[in-house]
């Protein structure tokens, strides 16, 4: 299989932590690919110019980590990121949700700092979409006690956009106001799959 993504993606990240902690990720062809919206350069491997993006062994082109990462886990992982049914199920997918959601927030104020030109900016576009990363922060912190230590999908998401937040918005300092997420962020990092996929500077 072929995953074509980028070693400072936070959502290609999710895919490189689930499938080391999986161990299958040696499995699995890692091509580099540098996209933005402004530079799109996928190859034509994916119509939305996006990483992740899988190529299946049969030719099958899956994008979006999202179902990236549910492929791989019942194709390699043997269900173990996801699960099957009932609550925590909902619970896995309610937190990749936030943590997605989070990403795509700091992800477009930060291409709107990035890629437009200073005389087009809005900064009121860009506060939006902080308030939206400081409403995703708070749920987490809120339903951080029940987090624990295990490695789900939603687990795994939350890491990287804590993580993302680290790389891309070193000033922010959301430990301060989210101390228990912050402890438990300091758990996850001592794992193998998470400190060995922090982004590159
Ligand atoms: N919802 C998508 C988001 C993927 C995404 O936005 N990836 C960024 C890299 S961090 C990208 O490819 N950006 C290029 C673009 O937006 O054109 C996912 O979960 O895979």
């Amino acid at each position: 299989m072929k995953l074509y993504g980028s070693n400072t993606s936070p959502y290609v990240r999710k895919v490189r932590i689930q499938a080391l902690e999986g161990e299958y990720w040696d499995q699995i062809d890692f091509f580099e690919i540098a996209t933005a919206p402004t530079n799109p350069n996928m190859n034509n491997v994916n119509p939305l110019k996006k990483v992740p993006a899988l190529e299946t062994d049969d030719g099958q082109v899956l994008f979006d980590s999202r179902v990236v990462c549910e492929y791989l886990d019942q194709a390699l992982g043997g269900g173990r990121t996801f699960p099957a049914d009932g609550d925590v199920r909902w619970e896995a997918l309610r937190l990749q949700a936030l943590g997605d959601g989070l990403l795509d927030a700091a992800l477009l104020a930060r291409y709107e700092h990035l890629l437009r030109p200073a005389s087009a900016r809005w900064n009121d576009w860009s506060d939006g979409q902080m308030m939206k990363v400081d409403g995703a922060l708070a749920e987490m912190e809120h339903s951080m006690a029940s987090f624990g230590d295990r490695m789900d999908i939603g687990t795994i998401t939350l890491v990287c956009a804590l993580g993302y937040l680290d790389f891309r918005f070193p000033k922010k300092d959301w430990r301060d106001s989210n101390s228990a997420l912050a402890d438990w962020f300091e758990v996850m990092m001592a794992r193998p799959s998470v400190s060995g996929t922090v982004p590159p500077q």
